[in-house]
């Protein structure tokens, strides 16, 4: 018979790790878990019923919302509201915060920052899409939180993690103890331990970046395109072109296979697309802890401070090798 580990079973022994935990983190993530379920549900029948398209609103970015959008946003919500850990939820949906002030969760320790359903231009066309997550532990004690709580660097998150809705649906987190992988077995509605301990190949041999930007892009990175495209038998090269535009789903694939995924800034964008909070902490997070790298080009995104919610970040992420060559070309030309 095969035995399996529920995400459950996982986050209670790993919480006999930390003898003096009281349990709160673990319950935060079951939180994660099971409103990850209930969006799964909807994600998979996306096609059927009346939740494809636009809500008919636009978020804080000025983007269109889609209809599911802003179920997950609920559901997110919803779940980290009633489960009393969580005192602040900053959502890529909602243009401020969100304080929880009922007796339970205004003193509560974390502060979650969540894009409840990234790549969603996707959902209308049955591409892969995904959560992500970013927990960290308020600043102040008690009452209810302040700003700084929620602007702190990302070497500052206590976990982070993100859910692909893909042809199975996965969950994978960190606590800064190593990257573990759950896929969603439908027959048991149970997240199992399928991929422990991901480690990132230190070179990789896929690079993913909108290519149709190409001319917007600083000549550095133009410069690491080609040598991307380049022939040489001896490198490797040239690499594979992957890009799916759904950040979780081609970090996914990038982290299990080793590959670069890039959001460089742009002549039009001079930050980039991806935001700091939502976006490149918590994968910068997850990529390190699986032995890869990610920067902005310069710096280490987890070592940037944030001064505000919503701020953009340009990204390298992934392979060591491969984030030390584009930074290098970077460096050169720029
Ligand atoms: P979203 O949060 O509005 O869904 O946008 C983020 C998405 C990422 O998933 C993806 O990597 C990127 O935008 C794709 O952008 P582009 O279409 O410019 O390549
Ligand atoms: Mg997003």
């Amino acid at each position: 018979m095969t035995t399996f580990k529920t995400l459950g079973q996982f986050i209670i022994e790993k919480q006999a790790d930390f003898p003096y935990a009281k349990g709160e983190l673990s319950r935060l993530l079951r939180d994660i878990g099971i409103a990850a379920k209930i969006v799964n549900r909807e994600v998979n029948k996306a096609g059927l019923g009346d939740i494809l398209g636009d809500a008919g609103a636009v978020n804080v970015q000025g983007e269109g919302q889609k209809k599911l959008d802003v179920y997950a946003d609920e559901q997110f919500i919803r779940a980290l509201t009633s489960g009393g850990e969580c005192c602040v939820v900053a959502s890529e949906e909602h243009e401020h915060p969100i304080y929880i002030n009922s007796d339970v969760s205004k003193n509560a320790k974390y502060i979650v920052c969540i894009d409840p359903l990234d790549g969603s231009s996707n959902i209308d066309v049955n591409v892969s899409v995904g959560t992500i997550f970013s927990i960290y532990r308020r600043r102040s004690t008690g009452g209810q939180a302040m700003p700084e709580d929620i602007l702190q660097p990302g070497n500052q998150q206590v976990a982070a993690g993100y859910v692909v809705y893909g042809s199975s649906t996965m969950l994978v987190y960190t606590t800064g103890n190593g990257v573990n992988g759950f896929t969603l077995d439908p027959s048991i509605g149970e997240f199992c331990l399928s991929h422990p301990d991901i480690r990132i190949p230190d070179q990789g041999y896929i690079y993913s970046i909108n290519e149709g930007n190409y001319k917007k892009f600083s000549e550095g990175i133009k410069k690491y395109i080609k040598y991307c495209e380049a022939e040489d038998p001896q490198t490797r090269r040239p690499y594979a072109s992957r890009y799916i535009g759904s950040l979780v789903a081609d970090i996914h694939r990038n982290l299990l296979l080793g590959g670069i995924y890039m959001y460089p800034h742009t002549l039009s964008h001079p930050q980039g697309k991806l935001r700091l909070l939502y976006e490149c902490n918590p994968i910068a997070f997850i990529v390190e802890q699986a032995g890869g790298k990610a920067t902005n080009g310069t710096e280490r995104i987890l070592d940037l401070i944030p001064n505000q919610l919503h701020q953009r970040c340009p990204c390298f992420m992934g392979s060591k090798q491969m984030v030390d060559m584009v930074e290098s070309f970077i460096q050169r030309v720029d």
